[in-house]
């Protein structure tokens, strides 16, 4: 449980020296802090506001591997910055994201609600991009925080619609740069021609709602934004969800990064995700060490997590080579490899450093946990609880009785050691019907145990039902492969069938 932590001061002094010694190895002059007009020398005072308010920072990585990261075991690519952030709070070992699929994960997230709940099961496909996305009387986190005075952006993947009412400056957020589906090249060249339609759809950067064209390398360019937004002298605290792509596909390997990769690493594949890893370390360091050297690192509440699971080598599941052992499956199942993800909260202000929380958490629970820490108003109608009781004492209790998960005819539900699920791999026709797990004592679910427990086992699955009550019917079909036909109703009443 909670380590006996240290004086504060001493990871304060530690953090501090050790992200200037890494920014500085790591080639941080390769792009210096921009000065804006009016700035001057960075001010410790810098968005501060009356109240004391902190800032908030949510930094999403995409289909992250969960042991691909130094504090999780991670050592084929050193990532001293993510480490660093863990190191700098608290790491939460049992955190959970509500869907093992980027755009419902996202929603989860914005809303503080089971996205099943809303009709948000799957992604909106590219085909229908331009209608579908995040349902418009669902209010976000950017919602609540720009209601409570502060000043919210988005930096990076947005994948909730590309339609002018679902774009992020109709959901909250006062600035825009970035993507608007559900992946992007990372290479930019200013030859290119933008085009919409494709998986990726290349070369579709927005700054606001108006296309950019650009050179350069996005998580680059999404730190240089994140910069850009934080140094804005205001008296307002500001909100930001920093939404890195990396490292989803497209596994580009960067000119400037590729002699970080070992030699020993062969597959180029993984030599791509191990480029775009070093990428995101570099740019959160940039991004803390810019945050620390403007006084802002110490009142800022920061939250760090994976949209879901590693991709790992399955090409059904987008492929993109990320290890989640020891866990079990990948992005796109209800095994833990597809929602259990690395998650860290990082406030050296209010939360203590070097500690860990184990019990289990979910992504719904950072809407009011921030809008707790900001003083705004918590929706009363939202899943997610507030983390602050719990991550503020010694011995924190469960916040959640359980965990319910739903994405097609997948399923599953925590509550406490135990976890009964329903997972499919997308190659197979049928799933794998209710299994039952101690994750306490076997974190990689390998000793199916419904056959020693069935009253516990029908009792979750009687939980899991329940809970089951409150949701809806998708608001539009997802692709065949992740909502294959034995999740469907009979097609003559599927109002939105698939797009073939
Ligand atoms: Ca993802």
């Amino acid at each position: 449980m909670a380590i006996t932590p240290r004086p504060r001061y001493f990871y304060r002094s530690v953090t501090f020296c050790f992200a200037v010694a890494c920014a500085i190895l790591c080639g941080v002059e390769r792009a210096p802090l921009p000065v804006f007009a009016g700035q001057g020398v960075p001010s410790t005072e810098k968005s501060r506001d009356e109240k004391g308010r902190p800032n908030i920072l949510v930094i999403m990585a995409d289909d992250l591997g969960y042991a691909d990261i130094g504090v999780h075991g991670g050592c084929e690519v050193p990532t001293p910055h993510i480490d660093a952030l863990a190191k700098s709070g608290i790491r939460c070992t049992n955190a959970y994201v509500s869907a093992p699929y980027c755009s419902p994960s996202r929603a989860g997230f914005l809303t503080g609600k089971y996205q099943t709940r809303f009709g948000h099961e799957f992604n909106p496909h590219v085909g229908d991009e331009a209608k579908l996305g995040l349902p418009l009387d669902q209010k976000t986190i950017a919602d609540a925080l720009k209601a409570a005075g502060y000043r919210t952006a988005l930096v990076g993947k947005w994948h909730q619609g590309f339609s002018p009412e679902h774009h992020p400056q109709s959901r909250g957020f006062d600035e825009f740069f970035g993507f608007l589906v559900g992946g992007h090249n990372f290479l930019l060249h200013k030859e290119a021609v933008p085009r919409f339609g494709t998986a990726h759809s290349h070369d579709m950067i927005y700054r606001g709602r108006d296309v950019q064209t650009l050179e350069g390398y996005t998580t680059d360019l999404f730190t240089d934004e994140a910069i850009r937004f934080t140094s804005t002298s205001a008296d307002r605290p500001w909100f930001l969800f920093q939404s890195f792509n990396a490292v989803h596909t497209p596994l580009e390997i960067a000119p400037h990064l590729e002699s970080r990769i070992p030699d020993s690493v062969k597959d180029r594949a993984r030599r791509g995700y191990l480029s775009l890893l070093l990428g995101l370390d570099d740019s959160i360091g940039r991004l803390l060490a810019h945050l620390e050297a403007t006084g802002q690192r110490q009142n800022t509440l920061i939250f760090f997590l994976s949209d879901n699971g590693g991709a790992g080598r399955k090409p059904y599941l987008a492929f993109n080579t990320g290890v989640n052992t020891p866990l079990r499956g990948d992005k796109g199942q209800t095994l833990e490899g597809g929602i259990r993800v690395p998650f860290f909260v990082s406030w050296p202000a209010r939360l203590a450093a070097e500690t860990t929380y184990d019990h289990p958490l979910i992504a719904l629970d950072i809407l009011p946990t921030a809008c707790e820490a900001a003083g705004a108003a918590i929706p009363d109608d939202i899943d997610g609880v507030s983390l602050l009781p719990q991550l503020t004492k010694t011995e924190p209790d469960p916040s959640h009785p359980s965990l319910c998960w739903r994405f097609g005819p997948q399923k599953a539900i925590r509550q406490g050691d135990w976890k009964l699920v329903d997972w499919r791999d997308f190659n197979q026709s049928t799933s794998s019907g209710w299994e039952l797990y101690n994750l306490r004592e076997d974190i990689g679910e390998a000793h199916n145990r419904a056959m020693e427990h069935p009253e516990l086992a029908a009792r979750l699955r009687g939980e899991w039902e329940s809970w089951n009550q409150r949701n809806v019917e998708p608001a539009w079909r997802g692709s065949k492969t992740e909502d294959p036909p034995l999740s469907r109703p009979p097609e003559s009443t599927d109002p939105l069938p698939t797009k073939p």
